[in-house]
């Protein structure tokens, strides 16, 4: 997998004058089963998550409220997406290290999750990430 794989997904928007209404639904508008949704919130300003890339996952990360920034990386090329729209799904398959900044204030990243939490599925040292790439 290349950063080229990774991508915005537009996702529904039901317009209401009651406050807007997306969705998602699992193999129609993502292409995975959803077995898992977390969410980082209360991110202190300057805070970095992620720093990893994971061997089976895939995700689509939104932002559920508020901004950030996502860095991706595939071992050659990087690429950065600035998420602020909760319309808007961030997809990112496996092999594929991660980096979110630039919180904003009262940012929430909520994450879809395609496998159960496994922490032997993450590789979280860069040159074992470089190695897995090549
Ligand atoms: C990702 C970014 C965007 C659990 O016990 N269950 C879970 O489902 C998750 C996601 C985490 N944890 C525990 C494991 C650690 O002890 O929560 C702690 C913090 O996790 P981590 O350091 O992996 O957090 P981030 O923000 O660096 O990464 C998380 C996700 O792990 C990761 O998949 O892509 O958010």
């Amino acid at each position: 997998m290349s950063v080229s794989d990774c991508r915005i997904l537009q996702l529904p928007v039901i317009p209401d004058e009651r406050g807007n209404l997306s969705f998602v639904e699992e193999h129609r508008h993502i292409p995975f089963e959803i077995k898992r949704v977390y969410w980082l919130y209360d991110v202190p300003g300057g805070a970095s998550r992620g720093a990893h890339a994971h061997k089976r996952l895939q995700q689509l990360l939104i932002a559920a409220s508020g901004s950030f920034r996502v860095t991706l990386d595939d071992g050659k090329e990087k690429r950065s997406f600035f998420l602020n729209r909760s319309y808007q799904g961030l997809l990112i398959p496996p092999g594929i290290w991660r980096e979110l900044d630039d919180f904003s204030s009262g940012a929430v990243c909520m994450v879809l999750a395609s496998e159960l939490y496994d922490p032997e599925e993450y590789i979280r040292d860069y040159q074992e990430f470089l190695e897995f790439s090549r």
